[in-house]
């Protein structure tokens, strides 16, 4: 299709390009790290999203060369920041099926010079359900390597608490279906509330995503919860512009 082989020639150029969203700790807003995020203007197409990219990629067989280029220009763009914010990079349900994920996840990593220990992998519950066996080889081994894991999109997928107990995670992502709606409808905030709880029983790390109000980021900070990510705190930008960010809040 004239989608795919304009994402293709768009990878060979080196013309899909990455951008930054802060993860900030919600006691002072100051920034953790950052999740990258592919972004793609076509000059034909235009704006066309990772929603719909990514998917065509893992399909077509070539999800593999794109995310070795998306992850190198992350890297890339991490050796820039002060060395204790971490870069939070997205794997999808295709890597995590796929044993060589491992090596040309370090492999690139190395060939960059971007520490393991500053990398986090936000994989979801739906991609770890797929393939069990390969996707805890790949976390297990990256986890020794010094990478960490983060489980992206919790709440939303399917056994959720059943991945917590088989699997070794560093993090939990709480989807922003829950986030956005816990100062409007009480189940989403009992939701939250008891998520956050049990992240703390289990000695994970959380994150609210989607944090869009301040009244959102304070009924978090009330519920105990460590970490946000969202518009309130900042929109997704390119690597100048986080730079720029960056030397804003020292
Ligand atoms: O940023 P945005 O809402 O447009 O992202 C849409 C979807 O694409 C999200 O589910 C996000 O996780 C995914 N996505 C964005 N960048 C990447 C990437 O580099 N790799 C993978 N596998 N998914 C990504
Ligand atoms: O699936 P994943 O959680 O990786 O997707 C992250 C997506 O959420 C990105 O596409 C990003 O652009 C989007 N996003 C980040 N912050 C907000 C927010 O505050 N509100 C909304 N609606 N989307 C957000
Ligand atoms: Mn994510
Ligand atoms: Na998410």
């Amino acid at each position: 299709t004239q989608l795919e082989q304009a994402l293709r020639n768009a990878i060979i150029n080196d013309a899909v390009d990455v951008h930054f969203q802060p993860i900030v700790r919600l006691s002072d807003g100051a920034p953790l790290g950052f999740e990258a995020l592919a972004r793609w203007v076509d000059a034909d197409l235009g704006f066309v999203s990772p929603a719909v990219f990514v998917p065509l990629a893992e399909e077509r067989g070539f999800i593999d060369a794109l995310s070795e280029t998306l992850l190198r220009k992350a890297a890339e763009a991490a050796l820039a920041w002060p060395r204790d914010l971490f870069l939070s990079f997205n794997l999808s349900s295709a890597q995590l099926m796929d044993p060589g994920t491992t090596e040309t996840t370090l492999a690139a990593l190395a060939r960059v010079g971007l520490d393991p220990h500053r990398l986090e992998l936000e994989i979801t519950e739906t991609a770890v359900m797929t393939s069990a066996d390969t996707a805890h080889r790949i976390v297990t081994d990256l986890r020794k390597a010094g990478v960490r894991i983060s489980l992206d999109d919790f709440g939303t997928g399917q056994s959720s608490l059943g991945r917590l107990r088989d699997f070794t995670f560093d993090k939990v992502k709480i989807d922003r279906a829950f986030v956005s709606r816990i100062t409007s409808d009480r189940a989403s905030e009992h939701i939250v509330k008891a998520i956050i709880a049990m992240c703390q029983g289990l000695d994970l790390d959380v994150v609210a995503e989607g944090i869009e109000e301040k009244a959102d980021a304070d009924k978090l900070k009330f519920l105990g919860c460590g970490m946000g990510q969202g518009y309130y705190y900042g929109r997704p930008a390119d690597s100048a512009a986080t730079l720029r960010y960056l030397q804003d809040q020292y």
